[in-house]
């Protein structure tokens, strides 16, 4: 085994928890104790966001459980995978196409997008389809701001999002475990909804790589799979889009997927959750306590069918 020294580290060294730690030396350095922080080397750059009514007051998942327990299966299908994995991917240059129903099709640059525009902390729960929850400090803003620019047509009834297709980079894109790339999809109208965000960031900084760097969606009331991670296409459909999920087990992950505690999973009861660090169960809301900002949206919906 190769052992190097410290000034050899490359980004892809560098763990979640060296950034903490690192954060925590740049405090430390800002009170005099004189331990320096080398901007940037980790990769994470300081971003800040106004507040924002829409955010829940609960506790929040501490960072190290928002950074090493993670679902991101083009780093591997294991909880502590993607921490362990993602650090190879490379996020800089990142441009995101948008494309089809709409009148202005074009390029998002990450680099500009994050000089032209205005961040908000969103603080949303996250319900995993698994049974498991956590409250996390995002950054970023609605997604309505960023589609609007594009001037969907009426032709654009839905929204398709793709994930970054990299098998050299994303190692669990080697085995077919899913057709990649990821793909998801919203209706218009939830992909306009005021609580759908792209986000930038979490906990005050860009995102690691295991969360979904450097762009990825937070629906905050659906299953935490649709909230789809280093997306690089947007594209207007006119008809429902194919989801990754959906494609792989159409009868266990519908198209919407919104948290349901009365539609079970056909392998598992959706009634209970686990939020991490806790240990009794909580009852699940529906559509996770988001419901009197977005249950008018299913008026008339049969939500055991449209599931
Ligand atoms: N591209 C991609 N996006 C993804 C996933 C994935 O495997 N690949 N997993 C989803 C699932 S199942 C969940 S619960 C959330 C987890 O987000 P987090 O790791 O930031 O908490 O990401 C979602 N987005
Ligand atoms: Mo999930």
């Amino acid at each position: 085994m190769l052992i190097r020294h410290r000034g050899d580290l490359t980004e892809n060294d560098v763990t979640p928890k060296d950034i903490y730690l690192r954060r925590r030396e740049f405090m430390a350095g800002a009170l005099g104790l004189g331990l320096s922080l080398t901007a940037g080397a980790a990769g994470a750059v300081p971003l800040k966001g106004a507040p924002s009514p829409y955010s829940t007051d609960e506790k929040k998942t501490p960072r190290e459980d928002v950074t090493t327990y993670n679902n991101f299966y083009e780093f591997g299908v294991d909880k502590d995978d993607p921490a362990r994995n993602a650090g190879r991917l490379s996020v800089s240059p990142w441009r995101v196409k948008v494309d089809g129903a709409c009148a202005k099709p074009g390029v998002i640059d990450l680099a500009d997008f994050l000089r032209g525009n205005a961040l908000q902390e969103r603080i949303y729960r996250l319900r995993c389809v698994e049974g498991w929850s956590m409250v996390i400090p995002w950054l970023g803003v609605p997604l309505a701001d960023l589609l609007k620019k594009y001037e969907p047509t009426s032709k654009a009834r839905f929204v398709a999002f793709e994930t970054l297709y990299r098998p050299k980079e994303m190692i669990g894109q080697q085995r077919g475990v899913l057709d990649w790339p990821y793909r998801e999809g919203l209706r218009i109208d939830e992909a306009l909804h005021p609580l759908t965000i792209m986000a930038v960031g979490l906990y005050g900084e860009t995102l690691p790589k295991q969360n979904g760097a450097p762009m990825r969606l937070v629906v905050p009331w659906k299953y935490g799979f649709k909230s789809i991670k280093s997306v690089v296409r947007i594209s207007f459909v006119e008809r429902q889009p194919r989801t990754a999920w959906n494609d792989l087990a159409p009868n266990e992950y519908g198209f919407y997927s919104n948290v349901n505690p009365q539609v079970d999973h056909p392998r598992w009861s959706q009634a209970t959750e686990r939020r991490i660090g806790e240990f009794r169960r909580r009852d699940t809301l529906m559509f996770n306590g988001y419901g009197d900002q977005v249950a008018s949206m299913y008026r008339g919906l049969d939500l055991k069918k449209y599931f």
